[in-house]
């Protein structure tokens, strides 16, 4: 069992607790206790095996026993327990970003609402704003997240999907017999949300494999089986489709199952078009039936006159004709990255003091990182005064006399204040190496307002890029209203960078928007926005979206060396001090 299905259950018994009301330690302790487990670099399962579960600091005894029980047995009756007290409605409301369990409860008690439906009836007619503690912008908010749920109902962001398929991959390689074992469908296309979890395998006798596919330990239910396929459900409730094929179909089998639809229908249609060739899941086929390609995906493209496709660009945009026009640009990878661009430390809100994130950043082979920590109207996040970035300073110049081969640039996240102005005073923007600048505050700005704070934030010549640009919590709420097509035509023209942040709470800017920008003429800088040394995992997921959005190193400014990024930034600042003359 994965960590994130751990975290899911603690997290759904503090959601229950604390729709029933109970002790606000307690329900604390829950949530302590998934704050940790998003921090292990170990999984769980590891962790009960050595005896270690209880080293693992808010982990105390009776957690340790729950989350035992639910990883050995699969269920937990303590849980089971708790859904049968709460109402099941209450747990449908609170599937709403930004709708808590206590404002749930109020609205099931004052107005008896029973389903999602219900609810958003109520909200539209303003009805919400006659209980306890609801607000007009309490109202939106809801609104906004019943939007989430529905463009997201059934499916799931990606990030979470693959750390499912990354645990199942493994199982299934260890199977006697199987040959390969990979991700397909919308998943490995890296959609921003997916269906379900596709999965190949290569194996000499197909049949017999799906019949054991339905013993695979994750299952909590098999769906369907025979053939050469198996469909199973996840205990988090996440529907998984097995298919087995011959070692020599693998590439044909790859290519069909990756899909999309819409990339195989015109794959098709040219490899008609082609001579009467025929492309399925077996192979590429002449009109007598002589197999001309099967065994991998570069032979079925080149079958059909194209050179190999990327998976995340197969959506039946133009890239079929682009390769047929020979190789495609090389998207980005993960392994291009050079440095990080936004990270924090100890002196803000990170958990971590500056030597720590640096050569965590290190170990994942970057070679600068530029230390972005929050600015002082963020008090939650214990923003920095100019006096403390000056006391930060003698710290970054330590390390860095510490270290070879790695350089800490000093940076910030400055905070863009709700009139657009910005969280430091201009000396010390000037001072530091790099800034990024972000919304934290006064999400709910209309439109008009919400755009021109960002575009006064871009059009400072010490701003070097934009983080988080629309500012969405997966977990929690939807994007601002800011204006991205105006936001994006404002970069480019102040020659400001766009974050894609990576961490799979945000995942900001998507693909769609990201591949906007980059047709705009803008750089982007894929980032792991790291607090503590685990999130210099995520270019995992921001270098997924980079390659959707069709980036190549040349479009992402943290695939240059930290020279390159620092001269971005002096010709950002050239640029505005001309177009502002
Ligand atoms: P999802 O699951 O909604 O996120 O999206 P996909 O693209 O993973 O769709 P899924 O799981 O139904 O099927 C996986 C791939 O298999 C799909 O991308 C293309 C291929 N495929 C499935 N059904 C058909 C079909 O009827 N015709 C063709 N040409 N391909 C299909
Ligand atoms: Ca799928
Ligand atoms: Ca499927
Ligand atoms: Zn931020």
């Amino acid at each position: 069992m994965k960590n994130v299905e751990v975290a899911a259950m603690l997290n759904r018994i503090a959601d229950l607790l604390e729709i029933k009301g109970e002790n606000f330690f307690k329900i604390r302790a829950y949530r302590e206790a998934v704050r940790q487990l998003d921090n292990l670099t170990t999984e769980v399962e590891a962790m009960i095996r050595g005896g270690r579960l209880r080293d693992v600091p808010g982990i105390g005894e009776a957690i340790e026993k729950k989350i035992v029980e639910y990883v050995t047995t699969g269920r937990l009756a303590f849980l089971e327990k708790l859904e049968v007290d709460v109402p099941p409605a209450l747990l449908e409301l609170t599937r709403v970003p930004g709708l808590g369990p206590r404002t749930a409860k109020d609205i099931y008690d004052g107005l008896g609402i029973l389903t999602l439906d219900a609810l958003e009836e109520v909200a539209r007619a303003h009805r919400l704003q006659g209980l306890p503690g609801i607000k007009a912008r309490t109202e939106e908010n809801i609104l906004k997240g019943l939007a989430m749920v529905k463009r997201t109902q059934g499916r799931v962001y990606f990030p979470q999907a693959w750390m499912l398929a990354d645990s199942l991959l493994a199982t299934l390689r260890e199977l006697e017999g199987v040959q390969r074992a990979e991700v397909a469908g919308s998943l490995r296309r890296a959609r921003e949300t997916v269906g379900d979890i596709d999965l190949l395998v290569a194996a000499a006798d197909p049949v017999t494999m799906c019949a054991a596919f339905a013993r695979l330990p994750q299952a909590a239910e098999v769906i369907a089986q025979g053939g050469t396929r198996t469909s199973l459900r996840l205990r988090s409730g996440m529907q998984v489709d097995l298919r087995a094929v011959t070692p020599d179909q693998f590439g044909a089998a790859w290519q069909y199952f990756t899909g999309s639809q819409a990339h195989n229908v015109q794959l098709r249609s040219r490899s008609e078009r082609m001579g009467r060739l025929k492309i399925n899941e077996y192979g590429v086929f002449r009109e007598d039936g002589t197999r001309l390609a099967g065994e991998t995906e570069e032979e079925v493209y080149a079958a059909v006159g194209c050179a190999w496709i990327p998976p995340e660009i197969r959506e039946g945009m133009g890239e079929i004709d682009a390769a047929a026009g020979g190789p495609l640009p090389a998207l980005l990878q993960a392994g291009d990255l050079e440095g990080e661009l936004h990270a924090h430390s100890r002196w803000s809100d990170g958990r971590s003091d500056v030597a720590t994130m640096a050569s965590a950043a290190q170990g994942r082979g970057y070679r600068y990182m530029a230390l972005t920590d929050h600015t002082q109207s963020l008090t939650i996040a214990n923003g920095l005064t100019p006096e403390r970035f000056a006391a930060r300073a003698a710290e970054i110049a330590s390390v860095n006399q510490a270290m070879s081969g790695f350089r800490v640039l000093s940076g910030a996240e400055v905070d863009i204040l709700p009139d657009g102005s910005l969280d430091l005073p201009d000396e010390v923007l000037a001072s530091l190496e790099v800034v990024v600048a972000s919304v934290h505050t006064a999400l709910d700005q209309p439109p008009e307002v919400m755009t021109e704070r960002v575009l006064r934030a871009l059009r400072s010549p010490h701003v070097d890029v934009l983080g988080h640009p629309t500012c969405r919590r997966l977990d929690r709420r939807g994007e601002t209203s800011v204006d991205m097509e105006v936001v994006i035509a404002e970069a480019a023209r102040t020659g400001t960078a766009l974050e894609i942040n990576s961490s799979p709470m945000r995942l900001d800017l998507n693909d769609f928007w990201a591949r906007r920008a980059r047709d705009a003429g803008v750089m982007l800088a894929v980032d792991c926005d790291a607090h503590y040394p685990a999130e210099f995992d995520y270019p995992r997921w921001g270098s997924a979206i980079a390659r959707r959005a069709g980036l190549t190193p040349a479009h992402v400014l943290n695939a240059r060396d930290a020279e390159g990024v620092l001269e971005h930034c002096r010709a950002k600042a050239a640029r505005v001090a001309r177009i502002s003359r």
